[in-house]
């Protein structure tokens, strides 16, 4: 990649990157607290920017090039405690829905997903989150802390915002009854069958916030996560899912989160660049 092409999602030429003129907005927010085992999400959002300088901008699916809409990079959002990071996170993305612009929050930790659904359901009432995650991420309370990772689902239900979990495939036995069967696609139902897809798109009310926990893949197409799992989602189920919620459902909103970058490969990275850019194509078509 030549130094040249400019630091922003997509290596975009400025003319594509104003605020004013975008439609779309990436928010970096670097942060990260409560790692439980590989820490290094806190260059997440720089990673991925940098390995989306790398992306095709056309996209032979959808047969557009989304960027053409404007996309605008961010100032991170860097705030060292959780409450103020999530409120922070919270009154960017209100800003964004209120200027019409589709807000893409990019982490760090699962807990800057707070704040993105948060400015969601204020902005439009009554909203579904679809979660992708290998985790349930459902405990009241993690080692003491009530915004660790391990409880950002928790955090997310209080908000008002109805979850419909997709992936799950770890989970601790405390948070089984917080995780209702008809509102949950385990990893293991998934394959050879469509009907999880048809469960997951009855079960999400109209406005969808999309919260992708990178960890929902398995790590033969995203390894670089903090809480890698076996057993994952394949590229094309996650794609396939997304697609057809942006042709029945109304996306208000993405958050993208756990990606920890290894030192020597960007595969995890660009793949999750590629996610963003390919859900923003659906998004700008449906
Ligand atoms: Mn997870």
């Amino acid at each position: 990649m030549s130094d040249s092409v400019p630091f922003n999602f997509g290596g975009l030429e400025k003319k594509y990157t104003d605020y004013e003129n975008s439609g779309m907005v990436i928010l970096p927010v670097p942060f990260e607290q409560t790692s439980s085992w590989i820490e290094g999400s806190a260059r997440g959002p720089e990673s991925i920017i940098n390995a989306s300088r790398n992306m095709e901008l056309y996209d032979i699916e959808t047969g557009i090039e989304v960027y053409r809409a404007g996309i605008h990079t961010a100032d991170s959002v860097e705030e060292d405690s959780a409450v103020s990071m999530i409120e922070e996170v919270y009154s960017r993305n209100l800003k964004f829905h209120k200027d019409s612009k589709f807000p893409v929050t990019v982490g760090g930790e699962h807990t800057v997903s707070i704040g993105a659904v948060k400015a969601a359901v204020e902005y439009y009432g009554d909203v579904s989150v679809l979660h992708l995650d290998a985790h349930s991420d459902f405990r009241r309370s993690y080692e003491g802390n009530p915004y660790s990772h391990a409880c950002v689902m928790s955090r997310i239900s209080e908000l008002g915002a109805d979850v419909f979990s997709v992936g799950i495939r770890s989970m601790d036995i405390s948070e089984r009854e917080s995780l209702k069967d008809s509102k949950t696609v385990f990893a293991h139902e998934i394959p050879g069958s469509n009907d999880w897809e048809k469960r997951a798109l009855k079960g999400l009310k109209d406005k969808v916030f999309i919260d992708v926990d990178l960890d929902v893949f398995d790590p033969s197409v995203i390894p670089a996560t903090g809480t890698p799992e076996p057993g994952g989602m394949l590229w094309q189920q996650v794609t396939g899912l997304i697609k057809k919620i942006t042709e029945k459902k109304h996306v208000v909103g993405l958050g993208i989160v756990e990606l920890c970058p290894f030192e020597n490969s960007s595969i995890s990275e660009f793949a999750a660049a590629v996610l963003i850019y390919k859900t923003l194509s659906y998004v700008n078509t449906a």
